[in-house]
């Protein structure tokens, strides 16, 4: 009996051993469960990192982290002639490539966000030419073909979101658990979900689109301009065009609950555009630009930076009792094979 006992409890502690990893799967956590807060590198939130101009294009208005490919951040301004899309490297020297689409209403555009299951591209055109298209978003192939687009504006002969209208829009930012929900800031102030699933029209007519909800700017917005997701933290990063303030909403479908709030970037004045940087740097930077200076700010955001695979990956986690329970069985299996090796 002594003998069996010997030979299978040291395999029983070998399956404990492996236990959490094979038990943690059914249980997940955020990532951010497990990054520490600011590594203490000696900047304070807000503080800037690194500045540099956007040498390649004038009056930038939105950034857009890339999903797809983290080396790379996109750079959208509206400027005739265009092209008004940019790729720009994450690492230094922040080398650009132009983007290059065609759109009707001209190459102009305001802001975008990039779709992370294909890297197709959001970009929005505030007031479109005001001639053959009014306010509108297009979303576009790695190559730049129009895969679709959206009138979100009466303001021509065009068909509107259902809903209601989106007037002077400015940035969007593309909903990561629904890739066909973007949100859309504007002029106006507000904060729009639209329902861009519909792309039956592709490149030769809009199609169809809805407003489903509206939301006022965040406590510390007055008029919301750059918005973009944040993985790591789960909320979205919001500019305003009022002040240098960055806000970080908590992504509970109501843009109101803030989780961070501080000034930064903003060299002239404010921030036009916002995103996360997100590459496994921490804490996270974001990269601001602003209108009037055409100037890139990478800001300390004090919160915890992560990878793209990481928002993904599933971190088993074992509750208190778990790991309690798992350091005593170690502890006697540790005891009985002392014991059993000095009376073996
Ligand atoms: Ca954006
Ligand atoms: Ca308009
Ligand atoms: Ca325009």
């Amino acid at each position: 009996m002594y003998r069996l006992a010997s030979r299978l409890i040291p395999l029983l502690c070998l399956v404990m051993i492996a236990a959490p990893a094979l038990c943690g799967a059914a249980e997940t956590a955020n990532f951010r469960d497990v990054v520490p807060p600011n590594s203490g590198t000696g900047e304070a939130q807000g503080d800037p990192l690194e500045t540099f101009p956007t040498s390649w294009a004038a009056n930038p208005i939105g950034l857009a982290f890339d999903f797809y490919d983290p080396t790379t951040v996109w750079f959208f301004h509206e400027a005739d002639p265009g092209p008004g899309i940019y790729r720009v490297d994450v690492a230094a020297p922040h080398g650009s490539t132009p983007f290059v689409y065609s759109k009707l209403g001209g190459p102009n555009t305001d802001g975008g966000s990039i779709r992370p299951s294909d890297g197709y591209i959001y970009a929005a055109d505030y007031n479109g030419d005001l001639v053959t298209i009014d306010d509108n978003i297009y979303l576009y192939d790695r190559s730049g073909s129009t895969v679709a687009f959206w009138e979100t504006d009466t303001g021509l002969a065009g068909t509107p979101c259902s809903g209601g209208e989106v007037n002077v829009i400015l940035d969007v930012a593309v909903d990561h658990q629904n890739p066909g929900i973007v949100y859309a800031t504007s002029a106006v102030g507000q904060i729009y979900a639209l329902d861009l699933s519909d792309t039956s029209g592709g490149s030769a007519s809009p199609s169809a689109c809805a407003v489903l909800a509206s939301f006022p700017p965040p406590a510390g917005i007055t008029i919301t301009t750059g918005i973009e997701y944040d993985p790591c933290n789960d909320g979205y990063w919001i500019a305003d065009f009022s002040s240098a303030n960055l806000v970080l909403v908590a992504n509970d479908g109501t843009f109101a609950t803030v989780i961070e709030s501080f000034p930064g970037g903003a060299v002239g004045g404010f921030n036009t555009g916002v995103t996360p940087q997100v590459d496994g740097e921490t804490p996270l930077p974001l990269w601001t630009v602003d209108f009037s200076a055409a100037v890139v700010t990478r800001v300390d955001s004090a919160t915890p930076g992560c990878t793209l695979a990481a928002t993904i990956l599933a971190i088993p986690t074992l509750g208190r009792f778990g790991l309690g329970a798992i350091a005593l069985a170690l502890a006697g299996c540790a005891w009985f094979m002392l014991r059993h090796r000095r009376t073996a």
